[in-house]
């Protein structure tokens, strides 16, 4: 399998994660995003959203939408599974993994940040503004009161929605958001990236990864 790859795409990260705590053996091929190969015919071919990551299955398959794709892994690889099967735990679980990766990390996404600046003339100061307003308020500040007692979101072990916490505090420091608003979520980001497997997956640990 080869996973199409960023090593600064928050959604990307997720994946990542998902295969470090699964142990399996993915090819990375970077899709340099910054210079906009995610707009070139050959990686719109395999994905027509334009968007990293995906999962290219060894029979040519492409998988989009890293929440499909850590799905899917799970499927395959059960161990350890990142959705319970619990109803109950599952559903909180993705209430939270849904919060991050639907109503927070697209408002923060590279092309809806070039919208407002290239469309809507925004400067960046208008542009900072946006990212911290819907990265907390109704955001990440509310995901603070949905996890549960840790030392991960819902536990003793890991699961999706720790997958997607981790990268978007990443895209927060990046955005150089306020994060001290967020006591219970610093806690488990502290915790999650002392694990090898999200430690693994950190963006300055990967091949592309520039300063
Ligand atoms: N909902 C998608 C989001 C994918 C996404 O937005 N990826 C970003 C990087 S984090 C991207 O490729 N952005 C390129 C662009 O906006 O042009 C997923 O979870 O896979």
């Amino acid at each position: 399998m080869k996973l199409y790859d960023y090593f600064r795409s928050s959604a990307a990260y997720r994946v990542r994660i998902a295969i470090e705590l699964k142990g399996l053996a993915i090819q990375r091929i970077p899709v340099h995003l910054a210079r906009g190969e995610q707009r070139r015919a050959d990686y719109l071919a395999k994905n027509p959203q334009g968007l990293a990551p995906a999962l290219e299955l060894d029979d040519g398959t492409i998988l989009t939408q890293s929440l499909a794709i850590i799905d899917y892994l799970d499927a395959l690889a059960p161990h350890p599974l990142l959705t319970p099967k619990d109803p109950l735990r599952a559903a909180k679980v993705r209430g939270v993994a849904l919060a991050i990766a639907c109503d927070i990390h697209p408002l923060n996404n590279r092309r809806v940040l070039d919208y407002l600046r290239e469309r809507l003339g925004q400067d960046d100061s208008g542009v900072d503004a946006w990212i911290h307003h819907w990265a907390l308020q109704g955001g990440l500040e509310a995901v603070e009161r949905l996890v549960e007692p840790g030392p991960f979101c819902f536990g003793a072990q890991p699961t999706l929605a720790d997958v997607c916490l981790v990268p978007q505090l990443f895209a927060a420091r990046r955005f150089s958001t306020p994060l001290e608003t967020l006591p219970k979520l610093l806690a488990v980001e502290a915790h999650c990236l002392a694990h090898p497997a999200f430690a693994a997956a950190e963006p300055s640990r990967q091949a592309d990864a520039e300063p």
